[in-house]
């Protein structure tokens, strides 16, 4: 069964021994920060700061910072059972007969049950604010020293589409300029970007119309987050992934719905002719990104449940919270890239990667130029664009471990034939390329090469051990008693 809300959902942490209540008073300057970060890099558990200072709302944080943790919100063991799950839909076929079509019915039924569901009210309008309210009432973190205030980290930031009316639903991280302003950072690729560039090409001037829903059942904070293509509601994927549809409600003063199980819900506009310079912010790179000119989000209006919680995360030197999530979006979303690409075998992206820098893909190579093939559609594909680094390997090479990459990769390359370069969009908070949002990015071919690629020598076998010794080995082993259990250095 679904999670109804945040709450449900720390209430199953707390149970699995999975959420630590903090009674000290913190300070959500930078102290917060620090404590999350020690407790994310030792694998801790979700915290829930119960006296944050200077507000009466306790902060939630790590929440998805553990598989451990991914796997309960997505009620599952196994984030790969979300895959397959996602691998069942791709898999319909056109239905032959009349059989076939009644035995889909059932699947059609459960894909229906997915669609956002609008209801009359819901919790996130317990208290609602139109003229005494105050961003200040919530304990929004500084994350980092030298961060240029206060930022929202985790929002569902929701607008509508000017041209076709469909919702979009982004986290985009949001500074606080003062009681009733915040910034709106969405990076120029991103949807809501596309909604703001559409509206002003339209209108010229005006509002566009925003709302911010921060905190919900698992499942739902998530749609921010995913990587689906424009026009398509995150809402829906949500649904998908909790098995239930999500709830929503309209608004008090906008003409947009929020989840009606959200913690806090903050209305507004953004003014199509306002930009103001946000930043620095330490970010997920492990650097600060830097300042930037960006949109202006207002709010007219908040509502909240009573006695909210304030969900957030930080994000700085990997690994952090982010990296659980992105994670268990990459595992999830791979079955959709492999019907694309069925000789995609694996892709893999270690932490330190930081999601933008580092892609490695295993495929099933079958004819020649085949990896610079799969580097191409990488770089075309939604926000794998912005790939840095593609490493492309042959099926049989483990990619799960970074260790047999560095190995059979340099091994397989030439360097100055195997390395593809291209110009393309960056993702903006890349700090290295000469223009902002604008540069290289580089492909490794460490594949086999083959003659049909000109390569005209032997290529020589990987050494493994015939199995008739191994198994002489095996038998022996006990009797040798040499102690292997200790590393020695
Ligand atoms: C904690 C966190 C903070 C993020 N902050 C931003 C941000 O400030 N700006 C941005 O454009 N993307 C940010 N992202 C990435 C977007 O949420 C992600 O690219 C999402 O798919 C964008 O949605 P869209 O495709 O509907 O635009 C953040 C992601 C996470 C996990
Ligand atoms: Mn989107």
């Amino acid at each position: 069964m679904a999670y109804r809300d945040l709450r449900t959902f720390l209430a199953r942490l707390e149970r699995e021994g999975e959420l630590t209540r903090i009674n000290a008073e913190v300070d959500p300057v930078l102290e917060i920060t620090e404590i999350t970060d020690r407790v994310t890099k030792a694998g801790g558990p979700a915290l829930l700061f119960e006296r944050p200072k200077g507000s009466n709302v306790p902060v939630v944080i790590n929440l998805l910072g553990s598989e451990r943790r991914v796997n309960l919100a997505l009620e599952v063991d196994d984030i790969d059972q979300v895959a397959a799950r996602v691998r069942s839909f791709l898999d319909m076929q056109t239905p032959q007969g009349f059989l076939d079509k009644v035995k889909m019915l059932p699947k059609l039924a459960e894909l229906g049950s997915f669609f956002p569901k609008t209801v009359k009210s819901g919790a996130c309008k317990e208290v609602i604010r139109k003229d005494d309210f105050s961003l200040s009432f919530f304990p929004i973190l500084k994350c980092w020293p030298q961060d240029g205030g206060r930022y929202i980290t985790w929002p569902m930031v929701i607008t509508k589409n000017p041209e076709t009316g469909k919702r979009n639903v982004g986290c985009y991280r949001m500074q606080v300029f003062d009681e009733r302003t915040t910034g709106m950072h969405w990076q120029t690729q991103k949807h809501g970007a596309e909604h703001f560039r559409s509206a002003r090409a339209r209108h010229g001037s005006g509002r566009l119309e925003v709302a911010v829903a921060i905190g919900a059942d698992p499942a739902t904070a998530l749609a921010g987050i995913l990587p689906v293509p424009p026009d398509l509601d995150e809402f829906m994927f949500s649904g998908f992934l909790r098995r239930d549809a999500v709830e929503l409600v309209a608004c008090e003063t906008v003409d947009l719905e929020v989840p009606a199980n959200a913690e806090i819900v903050l209305e507004g506009y953004v003014d199509l002719s306002e930009m103001r310079t946000e930043g620095p912010f330490g970010d997920h790179t492990g650097f600060y990104s830097l300042e930037g000119e960006y949109p202006v989000f207002h709010v007219t209006c908040i509502t909240h449940r009573k006695e909210p919680l304030y969900l957030t995360t930080i994000v700085g030197p990997p690994p952090q919270e982010d990296f659980f999530m992105g994670h268990a979006i990459e595992r999830v979303f791979l079955p959709v890239m492999k019907m694309q690409y069925p000789e995609i075998v694996d892709v893999a992206m270690p932490p330190e990667g930081i999601f933008q820098n580092l892609m490695i893909v295993a495929i099933r190579k079958s004819y020649p130029g085949h990896a610079r093939k799969i580097m191409n559609a990488i770089w075309s594909l939604g926000q794998a664009m912005f790939t840095k680094v593609i490493v492309v390997v042959d099926h049989d090479v483990n990619i799960q471990n970074p260790r047999e990459v560095v190995w059979k990769t340099l091994c397989a390359i030439d360097p100055q034939r195997d390395i593809e370069f291209v110009l393309g969009p960056v993702d903006t908070l890349e700090h290295a390329s000469r223009l902002q949002d604008f540069g290289s990015k580089m492909g490794i071919d460490g594949t086999r090469k083959w003659q049909s690629e000109g390569f005209s020598r032997p290529w020589p076998d990987e050494i493994r051990m015939d199995a008739a010794t191994k198994s002489r080995v095996d038998a022996l082993w006990q009797s040798l008693k040499i102690d292997v259990s200790r590393p020695r250095r």
